[in-house]
């Protein structure tokens, strides 16, 4: 049986696509995301493990599983992956990271803007250790969000450092 909501056809995710939001984990990390277009997602990374780390045109997986629910998942040069699934309505979301330990261990080689070191990051990848993996499982609430429209570059196009005070901290 087909479910009506469930789609990963670009016309049926537009409750997503141009979305921007910030958000902050039960464990205090605080995440900004912008999801530019059916493919890929730009984002900065406020705290947490890996604060001070952004990244732009990041290739996603985006899908649709419901009315105003979409889950977002990725697998970063780094060997991170994610898998984050939101509730616009209810304005949560859970995010699933699993960290390859090389990560867990030198949490700051990774904070940059990572497209201007992708071969440095793959190297890393590629040298581990990989195993065992650091899964952080936690949910968020979001505590702004904006519908900025898609495949705009001004969104997410500085560091986190560079933002103006209480950037991060605006909520509506
Ligand atoms: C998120 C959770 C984790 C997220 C990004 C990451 C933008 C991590 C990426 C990385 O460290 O490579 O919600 O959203």
């Amino acid at each position: 049986m087909t479910d009506e909501f469930e789609s990963t056809k670009p016309e049926e995710l537009t409750g997503i696509i141009g979305q921007h939001v910030i958000y902050t984990y039960a464990n205090g990390w605080q995440y900004e995301m912008y999801i530019k277009n059916a493919r890929t997602i730009d984002y900065r990374i406020h705290s947490g493990l890996v604060g001070g780390r952004w990244v732009r045109d990041q290739v996603a997986h985006i899908v649709r599983l419901g009315q105003d629910v979409y889950k977002i998942s990725w697998d970063e040069p780094t060997g991170t992956t994610v898998s984050v699934a939101f509730n616009l309505a209810e304005r949560k979301l859970h995010g699933v990271i699993f960290f390859p330990r090389w990560i867990a261990e030198n949490p700051e080689k990774t904070v940059c803007f990572q497209n201007d070191y992708i071969d440095r990051m793959l190297a890393f990848r590629d040298a581990g250790p990989t195993y065992p993996k650091l899964v952080i499982d936690e949910f968020a609430d979001l505590t702004f969000s904006e519908q900025v429209g898609p495949d705009d570059e001004q969104v997410i196009c500085c560091p986190p450092a560079e933002l103006p005070d209480g950037y991060a901290d605006r909520r509506n």
